[in-house]
């Protein structure tokens, strides 16, 4: 895959040289390439910024700069032999970033990241790629960050550890909170490891068993209750027929109730912290 990113903080990213991403950059299995948009300013001060039209707080990033440089990056691009490229901006206006939309960018050959600072990038930005290109504009979560630099860092990480060869094993995404299957929509119960005390705290019995059926057993009802615990919109949102007998007993000593329409809901009141 190759990962394109514009930025007027390109030491922003250096933490792509690092870790799992650095490791899957070192292998071959991403070809990173990070360009400072001021590289594409003209004038003495490297103006990336102007005022909005219509007034109001903040500034704007300037039309001609992005365009300038998006172009270079695409055409170096295609000039050695990439295709299909995929035009990501990071913004807290931009769909949900999940672990769904993560699978589908792990699936492009080629991503092209225009992380903003200030109030945005000029609208006919996206608009103009957007003739040309797929442009999603994603938000990875429900809070405001300075700049969309830290959303880049975190969706190649999301994409990164999804392509072939990079996670040691490729069972290791199977039982991902969010995976497809099984567990999906739970979020994942406490792990252990050795030594079997420690501070005086024991490991739960039953992963001592040797069991397997009632570890998986344990390991659901755990995935279960933090779930509802901590992500009542999950529970909510999944179909009651996806619960077996024991999710239904679990769902019920923690006050959620069945409802007409095939799910589960709680009363507001209980949950707790
Ligand atoms: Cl992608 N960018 C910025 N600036 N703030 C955010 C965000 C992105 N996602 C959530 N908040």
């Amino acid at each position: 895959m190759r990962l394109d990113v514009v930025t007027i903080f390109p030491e922003y990213l250096a933490p792509l040289n690092v870790s799992l991403v650095g490791k899957a950059a070192a292998r071959g299995r991403l070809d990173v390439h990070v360009h400072d948009l001021r590289e594409w300013t003209y004038d003495r001060h490297n103006t990336v910024d102007d005022t909005p039209y219509g007034g109001g707080p903040g500034m704007v990033m300037k039309t001609e700069p992005w365009g300038d440089c998006l172009d270079d990056a695409l055409a170096a691009g295609y000039e050695a032999g990439a295709h299909g490229p995929v035009m990501v901006v990071p913004t807290p206006s931009g769909r949900p970033f999940t672990q769904e939309l993560a699978v589908e960018l792990s699936e492009k050959p080629w991503l092209i990241f225009a992380p903003a600072r200030y109030e945005g990038i000029d609208r006919r930005v996206m608009d103009e790629y957007a003739t040309r290109i797929p442009v999603y504009e994603v938000s990875i979560g429900d809070y405001v960050l300075a700049g969309g630099e830290a959303a880049v860092l975190v969706i190649t990480e999301a994409v990164a550890r999804l392509l072939p060869g990079v996670l040691g094993n490729a069972e290791s995404h199977r039982d991902d909170s969010f995976a497809p299957g099984e567990m999906a929509n739970l979020l994942e119960g406490p792990v252990y490891t050795k030594p079997p005390e420690w501070r005086g705290r024991g490991i739960p019995e039953v992963l001592l068993s040797g069991h397997h059926g009632k570890i998986a057993r344990w390991r659901r009802d755990q995935a279960f209750a933090r779930t509802a615990q901590h992500r009542p919109d999950l529970i909510e949102r999944t179909e009651a027929a996806a619960f077996d007998k024991k999710d239904r007993e679990t769902l019920s000593i923690l006050g959620w109730q069945p409802t007409p329409d095939g799910r589960f809901w709680r009363r507001p009141e209980a949950v707790e912290e």
